[in-house]
């Protein structure tokens, strides 16, 4: 079976969940499309970098990614760094030849995320793949949820509810990593997780037309962490620590128009007491209504406006082996998937591309189009008025 060497760039949470869906992928999906070798991962903290060698079986660890992108047994490059620098990275890797995976949201400006799209274009000529990680819209139930509105079960989307809601960062004392920073980041909770939001919303409605939005920081500043590393809500600063400003928002809402007719909103926050990964969407159409939510991420509930009046209501199918990747996962109704088997769905969605030679649905076009989508909310935010995606 044909190899596929792998190097990592980044060895933190996004690293760590990549290594577990290549590894994963060939033990869940036989036979595989291909079989990922954890070859060379990097991280610019050394210490960091050769940990995860050992943690996640590398051959080989490095602290300068151009080490990756220029090593010609490299054949597939996952990029998981902060947003800055995904566009240098992802650019050369591309014109390398390498296949690439990148972390979303595509880039920390829409300027650099077309630049990333551009650069796919003579990429793909040599037939080089290229993706970005919107795990959430291959959830075997959203692709239930999909299916039910592609064969016009719920018959047209009249109206779409989304929203992306955590609380990891609703604490003051949670310290300002790069997630925080514009030059970092490019946009707060809105390119984190209403990233993830404007996907799954697109994926089942279509493309957003036009956008009016809020956005707001709750928290203006937070105290300083020492080093690089995103943790996450998990380490709390003392009111002593030295603070500086947040110049992202903490919480982004818009209403959208779909380009096929469709009206909904979309709100995402990190601030949201109680509410973990709230990745929710709901739609109605005129035969019927969808809803699903990630914190039950093995069940889609439905309703069909045909069913007789006594019994019309939402029911929840669970999704298993009869479902998509169902056979590949886990063979009895009930076991369920979780995270981790969501990015090995993502890598074997990746590494089949790869295969067959073409584009995967989450390649750098459809990123770059969310950005287009952010940077009309944040537009409008600024204006207060209606823009045009
Ligand atoms: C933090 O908000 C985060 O890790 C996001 O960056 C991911 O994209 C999301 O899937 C989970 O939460």
């Amino acid at each position: 079976m044909k190899k596929l060497n792998v190097g990592v760039i980044g060895a933190g949470f996004m690293g760590k969940a990549h290594v577990v869906g290549y590894s994963n992928m060939p033990k869940l999906f036989w036979p595989a499309p291909a079989i990922p070798v954890m070859k060379t991962v990097c991280d610019i903290v050394p210490e960091i970098a050769a940990e995860a060698k050992d943690r996640f079986s590398f051959e080989k660890s490095c602290t300068d990614w151009r080490d990756i992108v220029n090593d010609p047994e490299i054949d597939v490059v996952s990029i998981c760094t902060p947003n800055n620098v995904h566009a240098e990275m992802s650019i050369a890797a591309l014109e390398a030849g390498k296949h690439v995976l990148c972390e979303k949201p595509l880039a920390s400006t829409l300027q650099e995320a077309e630049a990333m799209e551009a650069a796919t274009k003579k990429a793909a000529e040599k037939g080089v793949i290229h993706m970005t990680a919107y795990q959430y819209r291959r959830i075997p139930a959203v692709c239930l949820a999909k299916k039910f509105i592609d064969d016009g079960s719920i018959g047209e989307v009249l109206n779409v509810r989304c929203t992306y809601l955590q609380c990891w960062s609703a604490d003051p004392s949670s310290p300002l990593s790069w997630r925080f920073q514009k030059d970092i980041a490019g946009a707060g909770t809105l390119g984190d997780i209403g990233s993830h939001a404007i996907d799954i919303a697109q994926y089942l409605a279509g493309d957003i037309d036009e956008v009016v939005s809020m956005v707001k920081t709750y928290i203006p500043e937070r105290p300083v962490q020492e080093g690089g590393v995103d943790l996450l809500g998990t380490v709390k600063l003392g009111a002593d620590a030295q603070k500086a400003p947040v110049d992202v928002d903490d919480e982004a809402s818009f209403l959208a128009r779909f380009k096929d007719g469709a009206v909904g909103s979309i709100e995402a926050t990190r601030n949201a007491w109680g509410r973990n990964n709230f990745l929710t969407i709901e739609l109605h159409g005129t035969k019927g209504s969808i809803a699903f939510n990630y914190e039950r991420l093995n069940e889609l509930q439905v309703c069909f406006a045909d069913d007789p009046d006594y019994c019309r209501g939402f029911k929840t199918i669970y999704t298993g082996p009869a479902h998509f990747y169902g056979p590949a996962t886990w063979n009895i109704p009930g076991m369920n998937i979780g995270y981790g088997e969501l990015k090995a769905i993502e890598m074997f969605d990746f590494i089949s591309a790869i295969a067959d030679g073409v584009q995967p649905s989450t390649n750098f076009a459809v990123a770059a189009q969310i950005e287009r989508v952010v940077a009309a909310v944040l537009a409008s935010a600024r204006d207060k008025a209606w823009r045009k995606v």
